[in-house]
C-alpha cells in the first residue's frame, strides 16, 4: 500500500474555493494514489463547503476567530498576516507522514507523486526573486511543533512581504544555498506571470510542465469565460497562457460547475 501522504491546498473564500475544487479534480485527473485535504476557514459558504466535501478525503475547518487558541493571540498583535496563518496550519495535519501544499490557484498537468520522496522544505525558484522560493508548492513534513515555532516566528519576527512566502523564506532560509536536492525544478510550480516570460526556454521545455501556478492577474476565475463556445479569453493572453487557462475552464465545466447549479 502506498505512505499516508496527502496534498493540502488552502481556501478561506468561495471564489478560492473553486480554484480548489478544479486543483482536486486536476489531481484525480492525474491519477494520484494520495489523499487530498483542504484547510478552509468560515468565509467558505455551506452549499461551496457541501462540494468540497464531496471531493476531498479531509477539510478542516480553521477558525481564526476563536479567542482562545494560540493563532488568534498571534494574530492579534500583526492582523495583515491573516491568511498567512491559515496557510501555515497546513503544518497541523499530523495524520499524514509527508503532505504537499499546492496554492489554489495552480493546476496539475502531469502526475507528481514523486514529489512524497523529496524532505521538508523543498519548493522551486520563485522567478521575482530566485534565491527565494515561491511558496504556492512546497513538500512538507506535518508536526506540531513545527507549527508553534512558524507561530512564534510569525509573532515575533513577521514577514518581510507580509505573507507566507517572505515567513516561510525566513524560516527555511538554508534552502537558498545548502542543499540542491530541495530545489524543484520550475517544472513543479510554473509561475505564470503576464509581465515576464522567458520564450525560448518555454518553448523548449514547456511540454515537461508538471504544475501551472496561475499568479496575480491571471487567476482563471477571472478571465472571461464565454457560455456558449465554452472558450475562455483572457486579457492578459499570449504564450502559451490561453491553452492553459482552457485546461482549468475544461475541468471546472465537466466536474464543478454541475455540482453548482
Ligand atoms: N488564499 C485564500 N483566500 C484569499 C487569498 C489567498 O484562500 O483571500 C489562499 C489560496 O490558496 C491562494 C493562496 O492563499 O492560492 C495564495 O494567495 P494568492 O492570492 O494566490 O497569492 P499570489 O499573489 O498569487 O501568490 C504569491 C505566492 C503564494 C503566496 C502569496 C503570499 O505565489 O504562494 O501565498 O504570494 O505570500
Amino acid at each position: 500500500s502506498s505512505p499516508n501522504n496527502a496534498w493540502v491546498t488552502l481556501a478561506t473564500n468561495d471564489s478560492y474555493s473553486l480554484g480548489a475544487l478544479v486543483l482536486a479534480h486536476s489531481l484525480k485527473t492525474v491519477g494520484t494514489v494520495y489523499k487530498l485535504a483542504i484547510l478552509i476557514t468560515p468565509g467558505v459558504t455551506a452549499p461551496m463547503k457541501q462540494q468540497i466535501e464531496a471531493v476531498f478525503d479531509e477539510v478542516k475547518v480553521v477558525d481564526v476567530l476563536d479567542s482562545k487558541d494560540q493563532t488568534h493571540l498571534a494574530l492579534m498583535c500583526r492582523p495583515e498576516l491573516g491568511v498567512t496563518f491559515t496557510k501555515l496550519h497546513c503544518w497541523t495535519f499530523t495524520n499524514y507522514d509527508k503532505c504537499v501544499f499546492l496554492d489554489a490557484d495552480t493546476l496539475v498537468l502531469q502526475n507528481c507523486d514523486e514529489l512524497f520522496q523529496r524532505e521538508e522544505l523543498s519548493a522551486a525558484p520563485d522567478p521575482g526573486w530566485p534565491d527565494c522560493f515561491n511558496s504556492g508548492v512546497f513538500v512538507y513534513k506535518p508536526s506540531q511543533d513545527t507549527f508553534g515555532q512558524l507561530l512564534e516566528f510569525a509573532r515575533t519576527r513577521g514577514s518581510f512581504d507580509g505573507g507566507d512566502q517572505g515567513l516561510l523564506n525566513m524560516f527555511f532560509k538554508e534552502w537558498s544555498n545548502t542543499d540542491i536536492s530541495k530545489h524543484l525544478s520550475f517544472t513543479y510550480n510554473v509561475v505564470w506571470s503576464s509581465t515576464y516570460s522567458y520564450l525560448p526556454a518555454l518553448k523548449q521545455f514547456g511540454q515537461n510542465m508538471k504544475i501551472v501556478h496561475f499568479i496575480s492577474s491571471s487567476k482563471p476565475w477571472l478571465q472571461s469565460f464565454n457560455t456558449e463556445t465554452r472558450l475562455v479569453t483572457s486579457k492578459h493572453g499570449g504564450s502559451g497562457l490561453q491553452e492553459l487557462l482552457q485546461l482549468w475552464w475544461d475541468l471546472f465545466c465537466r466536474h464543478v460547475h454541475p455540482g453548482l447549479s
